[in-house]
């Protein structure tokens, strides 16, 4: 099986944070709290589209990040949710979680959508903090920062072109030249004995996977060579490259070996030939191959699309990677999917996070870690009284102070929690 594999980093949007706001209207004495929510951050989203075929893209993009939402405003008016940041991928691809290996999601069909990572929610206005007794508070809440996460895609390649012809005519050299692929490459016969696959970039945006099958020869269809069980590989891909050497190598007639491949395919199943076939005319750069070239195009019908390329030196090789990719647009997929092997979604248990720690560090200050004090903290505006009083009674509620007491904190003791600290006191 070949995979083509990629990792990302993802981050969701954080929320955006609440507002601190009072309604100041002419005739309305002591106008009230009106500080809007934040915005909700961005989700991370990926959705399948069956126009793509490959990770390529990725190459070039591995960082996604969502946008954050806008903060509150004034007069109760809520900021703007940001949108949610949408990671297209092709069908087939699996996701899977880098740091715990699990698989999160298959996706397979056109359109279908798969949230990573939710965005954080905004944080709350002023307004939303009013009660009887405190009508007029000065708290709000930062937005809530969103999680991160490293996924990994993968995606099983199958072949869209397949590279046929006899022995040694260059097509492992040509895959080589017009992929990362590093096939092996010998001036003997059956040097491949193991299909290849490459990503290919033709220069009209488009990506397509190529095979580089091992030769054929006459017979192969009763299974001469390594001809049949490679046969069932070419059934497999959508347009076929039928590569010709055109140097007349060996005394060989360049179009007696086109007819002579044709014709095992035509034995091996009839309607491999009705696929769209393209010829790539190699070794150009030989002394004899122009006059080679001018007889095959002779004796081939017109309609036959033939590209004079050499994979040596890479000429003529642009043109036929572009039409091959057109053909491939125009060409009906082959089921897709019907020898891959299920793949499971693994949901494991999360172990509930206990919500804080508390440790001790060097210079003797008690150190409070955990998701949920860290999270509640970030959302906490400390340049407010009313806000860092809030703080301070969710810790006691939490029930961090006798958490701390009981650790032996007393009063005047340092306690910090991420880059903040602060002072115990009973
Ligand atoms: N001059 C010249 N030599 C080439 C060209 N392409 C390939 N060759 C040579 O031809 C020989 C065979 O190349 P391969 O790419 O291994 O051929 P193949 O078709 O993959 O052969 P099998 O795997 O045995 O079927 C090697 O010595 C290559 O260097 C070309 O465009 N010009
Ligand atoms: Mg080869």
């Amino acid at each position: 099986m070949f995979i083509d594999k990629v990792k990302i980093y993802v981050k969701a949007g954080d929320g955006g944070d609440g507002m601190v706001a009072f309604r100041r209207e002419a005739y309305v004495p002591d106008g009230g709290p009106a500080g809007g929510d934040g915005g909700r951050g961005g989700d991370i989203v990926f959705e399948v589209d069956e126009g793509l075929r490959t990770l390529m893209d990725f190459r070039y993009q591995k960082h996604f990040k969502a946008k954050r939402g806008e903060d509150g405003r004034s007069k109760n008016q809520h900021g703007k949710n940001a949108e949610d940041l949408v990671i297209y991928v092709p069908p087939g691809t699996t996701l899977r979680d880098s740091d715990t290996g699990d698989v999160i999601a298959d996706l397979t069909t056109h359109k279908e959508r798969f949230t990573a990572v939710r965005g954080g929610r905004g944080g709350k206005g002023n307004t939303r903090f009013t009660t009887p007794a405190n009508p007029a508070p000065e708290i709000k809440e930062n937005g809530e920062p969103a999680l991160e996460r490293n996924i990994e895609l993968e995606l099983k390649l199958l072949a869209d072109a397949g590279l046929v012809g006899f022995p040694s005519v260059g097509k492992s050299t040509l895959l080589s030249v017009v992929s990362a692929a590093k096939p092996k490459i010998g001036d003997y016969h059956f040097t491949t004995i193991q299909p290849n696959l490459g990503v290919v970039e033709s220069d009209n945006g488009s990506s397509f996977v190529m095979a580089d099958l091992p030769g054929l020869i006459e017979g192969a269809h009763e299974g001469t060579g390594l001809g049949q069980q490679f046969l069932r590989h070419i059934e497999r891909t959508r347009v076929i490259i039928h590569v010709v050497d055109m140097s007349g190598f060996e005394g060989r007639d360049p179009f007696e070996d086109y007819e002579t491949i044709n014709e095992e395919l035509r034995q091996y199943n009839m309607r491999l030939l009705e696929r769209p076939q393209i010829i790539a005319a190699n070794k150009m750069d030989m002394p004899g191959a122009d006059e080679n070239l001018a007889a095959f195009r002779e004796k081939v019908p017109d309609d036959v699309s033939v590209y004079p390329v050499s994979s040596l030196t890479k000429g003529g090789l642009t043109n036929m990677l572009r039409e091959t990719a057109e053909f491939l647009e125009q060409t009906p997929e082959f089921p897709l999917y019907e020898e891959q092997e299920e793949s499971k979604v693994v949901y494991r248990y999360q172990k509930p996070e206990s919500p804080f720690t508390i440790t001790r560090a060097d210079d003797g200050a008690f150190e409070i870690s955990g998701a949920e004090i860290e999270k509640i903290f970030k959302m906490t505006d400390m340049s407010k009284d009313d806000s860092i009083n809030r703080f301070s009674r969710k810790m006691r509620q939490m029930g961090i102070d006798e958490a701390l007491r009981k650790r032996g904190a007393e009063d005047g003791d340092t306690v910090r929690l991420l880059d903040f600290e602060f002072e115990f006191i009973e």
